[in-house]
């Protein structure tokens, strides 16, 4: 690459996926996402580039301009995809992130890969960013990044954002590599995180681990750098989702799709990447307990549950997809529908307008994580269901939550607060959940994804 950008992203993958065009050639399409939707303007702007892998391991690419920007494809070899992607970024630090609700693995040639592919990017980092640039680094697959790039580039301005919770000290502390991903994240101008408990559970640490001064939220970290930690919490584009569930298309889609499910008089709906953190065996206990016991009539409601494929090679995730066809199969086969089942469960991914689609026709969403970062589905359930008469059932340990309070706030481990949370959800006058439902929209227009960016990277920018 011989140009340089004055605002570079670095995150796991690259805002694009390679279709077929119809002459059979190689192409690349934006990949759907907030993310992309939101630092795009400012890639274009600014004259951007981003860095990423591209999704296929053992391949090398050429970088290439996309839509007024760069691509800088970074290579993972299959090894690497085992080992830091799969193994230590999704088996030691996801669980451990999410207040270990599952075991995280420790293995020393995980981190050796960790640290060896987070090189890498912070290289093709350096490589891409002009003289004084803004470099924006993505998630816990990158956190020491932001220090092996300042030792590189001292010159460049660096933001990092964590997607997924900070953990409490007493957690974070089973880290035998602690040390190192702490000093890695404080290579950052601005660490941001999705909820204030985040930076304050960091500050914590820095306080605890290290002997550095700290002041409010800043840390100074040596003689001339300082290290500012921030609560960001993330958004979704509003009005595009919005203007996608008003579409005649959706609305066609919504409709085949009641009819497709029986036409039930109330439909309850799941949406989540099929992850332990999502609470989906609590949950599906919980509904399915309310069918057995008759407070929910099988002839009546429908529970609609998609979970996405997600991380299938992982272990925890083969034992989760396994429990969770077993706990389905078994209330359905105890609580009939009329001709349909109870729990209609659908292991797949959909396009984004038959999620809008979904969101549509739903009287309950259901969100109920046992820890989570944000949770955008909570978010996009607000901003794509038409009428102000739906009703969101959340997680109090969804992120989310902290700006949803209109919702119905559930603590996913006391399965009958949350049947009687769902069933105050399912039987509300219609004036309690309306008003409800447009104290969610308002929050959810009012502090959108482009808010979010323009927040982060304002106060990057203010930084000396
Ligand atoms: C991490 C943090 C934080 C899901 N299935 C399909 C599909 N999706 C889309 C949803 C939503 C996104 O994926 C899921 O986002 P969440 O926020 O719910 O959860 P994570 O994937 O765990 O995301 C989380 C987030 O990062 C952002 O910072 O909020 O806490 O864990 O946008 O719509 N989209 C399509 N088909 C599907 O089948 N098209």
């Amino acid at each position: 690459m011989t140009e340089t950008a004055s605002f570079v992203v670095v995150a796991n993958r690259l805002p694009v996926d390679r279709v077929t065009n119809e002459g059979g050639q190689t192409d690349w399409r934006t990949s759907p996402g907030g993310l992309v939707t939101a630092l795009e303007p400012v890639m274009r702007q600014r004259g951007g580039a981003w860095v990423g892998w591209h999704g296929a391991p053992d391949e090398i690419i050429d970088g290439f301009e996309h839509d007024g920007y760069s691509i800088v494809p970074v290579p993972l070899s299959s090894e690497e995809y085992e080992e830091y992607y799969e193994g230590f970024s999704n088996a030691t630090l996801w669980p451990l992130y999410h207040d270990t609700v599952a075991f995280p693995e420790f293995h020393r040639e995980w981190w050796d890969s960790y640290r060896a592919v987070n090189r890498r990017f912070a290289v093709a980092a350096a490589e891409a960013a002009a003289e004084g640039a803004t470099v924006w680094v993505q998630d816990y697959q990158l956190q020491l990044v932001p220090q092996m790039l300042r030792e590189l580039r001292p010159d460049l301005k660096i933001g990092f954002f964590l997607h997924i919770p900070f953990p409490p000290v007493e957690i974070f502390s089973q880290l035998p590599w602690r040390r190192e991903i702490l000093e890695g994240l404080l290579g950052a101008d601005l660490v941001g995180f999705q909820v204030p408990g985040g930076a304050s559970n960091f500050l914590r640490l820095v306080r605890t681990r290290t002997n550095r001064k700290i002041e409010r939220d800043t840390v100074r970290v040596d003689g001339n750098h300082t290290c500012v930690a921030r609560a960001y919490p993330i958004s979704i584009d509003t009005q595009g989702f919005a203007d996608l569930a008003e579409s005649p298309e959706v609305i066609a889609e919504a409709e085949a799709l009641r009819e497709e499910l029986g036409n039930p008089k109330q439909i309850l709906l799941g949406v989540d990447r099929l992850d332990y953190t999502k609470g989906l065996r609590q949950r599906i206990r919980a509904i399915g307990e309310l069918f057995q016991e008759g407070k929910l009539d099988p002839s009546e409601t429908v529970f609609l549950q998609v979970a996405t494929p997600s991380r299938e090679r992982v272990e925890e995730y083969k034992r989760l997809r396994d429990d969770i066809d077993l706990l389905v199969g078994r209330i359905n086969s105890e609580v009939g529908g009329v001709g349909r089942p109870a729990i209609v469960y659908r292991h797949a991914g959909y396009p984004r307008s038959t999620m809008a689609a979904m969101y549509r026709i739903a009287d309950v969403m259901v969100v109920t994580p046992l820890r989570d970062g944000m949770n955008l589905v909570a978010k996009e359930y607000v901003a794509c269901h038409p009428s102000t008469n739906g009703a969101l059932v959340l997680s109090e340990f969804a992120g989310a939550a902290l700006e949803l309070k209109q919702a119905y706030l559930v603590n996913p481990y006391d399965l009958n607060g949350m049947k009687a949370a769902l069933m105050q959800a399912a039987t509300d006058p219609v004036r309690t959940r309306q008003r409800r439902m447009r104290a969610l929209k308002k929050q959810v227009e009012t502090y959108t994804i482009d808010r979010w960016a323009e927040d982060f990277l304002g106060d990057l920018d203010a930084l000396s």
